[in-house]
């Protein structure tokens, strides 16, 4: 096993990392932009460099920079974490050249995947069934439109290079068609530096469920069955569980099967995701991308098939088999994660930068949590706003939902504002509780959060005052008070819902309104 390994990258993903590095006696090179010399990662580190200022094309996507970090220190590996360097083919090379090992798959697997219709084509020649669509850039209008109705309407425009939703256009007529090709192409040449995009039929009401893979040196590939991240803002998983509320063995094993055939194909070394659409009514399943590193929703796998995959990615690295077969996957339980932002779900989701001056994270019966924060960190406006992941586990997917709103009630951050208390009220919304779970989930639950406002009285300024006073009271009589409230109510959800509101430091006018 490699001596020691530096981390090219930051926050939480970094501590995720370090405790695997721990447990394998791996010593840990850790990099840092200018403003996060204080950080958790840096402090949990045996060494740290500092490789550029705060911008992350300076420091954090510096490539001479990490490697000269690297050289510096005797590093024998790079881990790439997600995000950052760990998709950049050029870094896979770069670091190869450098004698040095990255933890991931090589440059050629990840070029294939790194753009959309070469994956398509990939899945084709797989075998593995795709959107239908072009699997080739549109060379112009005029063949755009005549594939928009060989496919028939609606179709989605996306860019070839893209993901994340940048350059996709969805168009349902002829007329919206030029314009939509014209921004889509726009847009993703100033996102990716590559104007094309391609065309697909649109699935209506798309799940998205996605497979995790891993694949050793010696050609094993194996699937860890699948995550269901339908609950997306703008593109951004907001909530993700194992396995997905559809709950179908038979789809897990046909996707997986899919999955495993596509990591073949281009001889995949490592964890992956293979990314498919599914559609709600039929449950037929399409390939839409793979992502060729370790995810952010990682820890719902790591906690229904109690494999760390950290360790199995150094494992592979170090030239290893793999440690388990395909029989040896057993799923158990239920996982849900909320990726908790440094974000105001009050004001559109707006960044609330600053430094946490409260922080009680939630403990006890099956609850994991990757935090990249504690007391007085600064959360920063330069790197993404996620702070935290909450993830729990339970026997069922109703104990796994319980535990996650007593844990999200516990769970306390003070001095920025987070997106706690969007979970709270998620977790409490039938729709959530029965699984109804495709794309469209987010902007139906915001239509009913207005619909239920919409129903409150109007409350005058005045009233607001005598509202705060109250609320003022409450807080310094918090048990009491609390207490009271509980017991003149029989639904235990709502009850909880109202003790969250009473004890919670966060948006607490705004939470006392909603309940
Ligand atoms: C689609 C789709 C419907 N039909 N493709 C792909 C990237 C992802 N972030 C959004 N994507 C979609 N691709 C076809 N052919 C619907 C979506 C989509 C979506 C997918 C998963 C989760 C949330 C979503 C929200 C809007 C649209």
């Amino acid at each position: 096993m490699f001596r020691k390994v530096l981390i090219a990258n930051r926050g939480e993903i970094a501590i995720r990392i370090i405790r695997t590095c721990r447990e394998l006696g791996i010593s840990v090179v850790a990099v840092y932009s200018e403003p996060d010399a204080e950080s958790l990662h840096v402090r949990m580190a045996d060494e740290a460099v500092c490789v550029g200022p705060a911008p992350s094309n300076q420091s954090y996507l510096n490539i001479a920079s990490i490697l000269a970090a690297a050289k510096l220190t005797n590093t024998e590996a790079v881990h790439p974490g997600y995000g950052f360097l760990s998709e950049n083919a050029d870094f896979v090379r770069a670091v190869a050249d450098a004698g040095l090992i990255f933890i991931g798959p090589s440059a050629e697997a990840m070029n294939v995947m790194g753009s959309k219709t070469s994956a398509r084509r990939a899945a084709v020649e797989a075998g593995v069934p795709i959107v239908p669509g072009t699997v080739e850039p549109l060379t112009s209008f005029a063949e755009t439109k005549e594939t928009a109705h060989k496919f028939g309407y609606p179709v989605m425009l996306k860019a070839a290079a893209g993901g994340g939703g940048k350059g996709m256009r969805l168009v349902h007529s002829d007329e919206d068609l030029l314009s939509a090709f014209e921004n889509a192409q726009a847009e993703a040449a100033s996102a990716f530096g590559d104007s094309s995009v391609y065309l697909e039929k649109a699935v209506e009401k798309p799940r998205h469920i996605e497979i995790q893979i891993f694949a050793d040196t010696f050609g094993n590939v194996v699937h860890l069955g699948e995550r269901e991240c339908s609950i997306q803002r703008r593109h951004q998983k907001v909530i993700e569980e194992c396995p997905s509320p559809i709950n179908d063995p038979e789809l897990r094993r046909q996707m997986g099967n899919a999955a495993v055939k596509i990591a073949k194909a281009v001889n995949y070394v490592g964890a992956g995701t293979v990314e498919f659409l599914v559609a709600d009514a039929t449950r037929e399943f399409y390939f839409l991308e793979m992502n060729t590193r370790l995810q952010v929703e990682h820890p719902v796998t790591e906690l229904v098939t109690n494999f760390d995959l950290v360790r199995e990615q150094f494992q592979v690295a170090d030239g290893q088999r793999l440690s388990f077969t395909q029989e040896d996957v057993e799923w158990l339980g239920h996982a849900i994660e909320c990726r908790v932002y440094a974000e105001d779900p009050d004001n559109n989701f707006f960044p609330s930068p600053g430094t946490i001056t409260h922080l009680q994270e939630p403990s006890g019966p099956g609850i994991r949590i990757d935090s990249g924060v504690r007391l007085n960190s600064e959360v920063s406006i330069h790197y993404d706003p996620m702070i935290a992941k909450l993830a729990v586990w339970g026997r069922t997917r109703v104990e796994a939902i319980d535990r996650l709103r007593r844990a999200l009630d516990e769970y306390k951050v003070g001095g920025i504002t987070t997106t706690l208390p969007f979970f709270r009220r998620v977790v409490r919304d039938d729709e959530f509780i029965d699984g109804h779970l495709d794309t469209g989930f987010i902007s139906r639950f915001n239509a009913r959060e207005k619909a239920m406002d919409a129903q409150l009285p109007d409350v005058q300024i005045n009233d607001m005052a005598i509202v705060a006073a109250a609320l003022h009271h409450v807080r310094q009589h918090k048990k009491s008070v609390s207490r009271l409230a509980t017991s003149s109510t029989t639904n235990r959800w709502k009850m909880s819902g109202r003790n969250a509101a009473l004890a919670s430091r966060e948006a607490v006018p705004s939470q006392w309104r909603k309940r």
